[in-house]
């Protein structure tokens, strides 16, 4: 969308010498102890008590703790097992996907009272991209606040914002203050800011590249910045340049409202080629893990699992199996991916390669306006300030 021009259209600034870039206004939201908070809402009975939701069998994953239940360290993705054992008096409860579903709904819906470009990560954040300011309130902090307030008013669950002028730094401050809070990372901030954050908090660094990070001496974003580019790239492959750049403050992605997964999978490739049923059998158990895990994370749900093999002379195969619901939990994720395996052995070669996919997702399509909307430069006098 254009805007009319108006008379004398005001040039975007440049960067010519001395002027800054013109800086995006980003807000990153995102709902506290999301399933958790929706079930303490929907039941009384559950208010104030250390909830868990997800399953309480045996391979049960706790999938969302409340923050009564953390003060006891139950966490996101911990076996429902250890919760138990850190909380005994730990209530588990089920997920209700169609409910988590509709508030995400509701919670966009307000998001494009402010602005047209929305990126969805999983049911309960977002990046907002606020610079055009298109209620003309003047300030992304009060646009966070308002939307802060009007997701109160209008689910009765609290959210967190982070304000800053990138996606990385507005993420990382949306935690800061949660819950129910948030937190402005000011451009002439954000080089201290990001110097004492753990790298640990660094898009992409998982507990193992952590610790390769601590022995190399590299414990906070001050550390990593003192790295060259070129050491970075001899340690950390791919991530270097984005490492590089974030422990800047620089990151460039733009927010993009048309982003629209079809699918969330991961394969392996195996140093020796699998043949016997056991053998495939525990590989597919490792894929099983790799994926629910991005699944879990997405708070993705799907109904169709496709298993993907290819043969040691790399002929490939898939097969597909739907259900009539979306697959709920880990558990019956398992049984249906071991199910399509077990119809394919005995496998009549090596098998070099195994992968998992989850596909017929029900996340919600975004509305024409926002897949058509784009980054533009904004005019100055419809441009927002901190
Ligand atoms: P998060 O936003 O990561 O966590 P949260 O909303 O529960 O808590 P916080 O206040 O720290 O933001 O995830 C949103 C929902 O996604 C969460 O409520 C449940 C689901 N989820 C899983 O099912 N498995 C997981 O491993 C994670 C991390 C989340
Ligand atoms: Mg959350
Ligand atoms: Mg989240």
């Amino acid at each position: 969308m254009r805007l009319p021009s108006i008379g004398h259209a005001p040039t975007i600034p440049a960067m010519q010498s001395g002027t800054p870039p013109a800086r995006r206004k980003i807000i990153h939201i995102d709902m506290d102890a999301f399933f958790a908070s929706v079930e303490q809402r929907d039941n009384p009975a559950l208010r104030g008590k250390p909830v868990a939701v997800g399953g309480s069998a045996l391979r049960g994953v706790v999938a969302a703790a409340s923050y009564e239940a953390r003060v006891f360290g139950v966490r996101s993705a911990m076996p429902s097992v250890t919760a138990k054992r850190r909380c005994p008096q730990l209530v588990f409860v089920p997920p209700r996907f169609e409910v988590y579903k509709s508030v995400s709904q509701q919670i966009r819906q307000i998001f494009a009272r402010y602005t047209d470009l929305i990126e969805p990560l999983s049911l309960d954040e977002a990046y907002l991209d606020v610079t055009r300011d298109k209620q003309g309130v003047g300030s992304a902090i009060r646009v966070a606040q308002r939307i802060r307030g009007e997701i109160s008013a209008e689910t009765g669950l609290t959210a967190s914002a982070g304000i800053s002028y990138n996606k990385f730094l507005a993420k990382i401050a949306s935690d800061q203050n949660k819950p129910n809070g948030q937190f402005v990372v000011l451009p002439q901030d954000a080089l201290a800011f990001v110097a004492t954050l753990p790298a640990r908090r660094f898009y992409g660094v998982g507990p193992r590249t952590a610790e390769r990070m601590a022995r190399l001496g590299i414990h906070t974003g001050a550390d990593l910045r003192a790295q060259s580019l070129g050491f970075l790239q001899q340690h950390f492959g791919k991530a270097a340049e984005y490492l590089y750049r974030a422990s800047r403050g620089e990151d460039e992605r733009p927010v993009r409202a048309d982003r629209q997964r079809k699918s969330i999978g991961g394969e392996r490739t195996w140093a020796q080629d699998l043949q016997q049923d056991a053998e495939l059998v525990a590989a597919l158990d490792a894929i099983i893990d790799i994926v629910w895990e991005r699944i879990a994370r997405q708070s993705a749900s799907g109904r169709t699992l496709t298993l993907k093999m290819k043969f040691a002379d790399f002929q490939q195969i898939t097969r597909a199996r739907s259900l009539d619901a979306p697959i709920p939990d880990r558990a019956s994720f398992a049984a249906v991916a071991h199910g399509i395996l077990a119809g394919l052995l005995p496998v009549p070669r090596g098998v070099r390669l195994l992968g998992l996919s989850l596909s017929g997702l029900e996340t919600p399509v975004a509305d024409a306006a926002a897949a058509h909307a784009v980054a533009e430069p904004v005019p100055a006098q419809y441009r927002l300030e901190f």
